[in-house]
């Protein structure tokens, strides 16, 4: 039993003593979109970044502002969507909670670009978002029909 918890521990040491900045900058091997279907798919040594509760929960979204924080957080919902107004460019996580009672989706579009959840989220679901932003002027919507027109549609500014 001992032994067990010992190996686990040198395992951990060895495995996330690397600085995880190192780390991420250097694994987001995806151009368009991926969504929480299969979060280790691509990567082999994803264990330390999937932790099973993500501690984001807490973060002050106010700190969501001119620093470029690892992930971003947007909330859809009826009828509206909550995404900071100006996001850094480059490679982004846009993490995506459904805060609703209907599904909505989460589409980014510039200038033909375009990045979109590869569906709707249930009521209360999360999804991510990986996108590598140019700078411009985005739209962002949800594309369940009809909630674009009730409000949910917005700009995002990349700078
Ligand atoms: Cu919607």
């Amino acid at each position: 039993m001992q032994k067990i918890v010992l190996a686990a521990a040198l395992v951990c040491a060895l495995v996330a003593c690397s600085p995880k900045s190192e780390d991420e900058s250097q694994s987001s091997p995806t151009q368009s979109t991926t969504s929480s279907a299969a979060p280790n798919a691509q990567e082999p040594h994803a264990r330390e970044m999937n932790p099973p509760a993500p501690p984001q929960n807490e973060l002050p979204s106010a700190r969501i502002g001119e620093a470029a924080p690892p992930e971003i957080q947007v909330e859809v919902t009826e009828y509206a969507i909550r995404i900071p107004p100006q996001i850094p460019a480059g490679h982004q996580t846009l993490t995506i909670t459904n805060s609703g009672k209907e599904k909505h989706g989460l589409v980014l579009e510039s200038d033909g670009h375009e990045y979109a959840l590869p569906e709707p989220l249930a009521r209360g679901a999360k999804g991510s978002l990986n996108v590598d932003l140019k700078p411009g002027t985005y739209n962002v919507y949800c594309p369940v029909p009809g909630h674009k027109e009730k409000g949910m549609s917005t700009t995002v500014v990349v700078k």
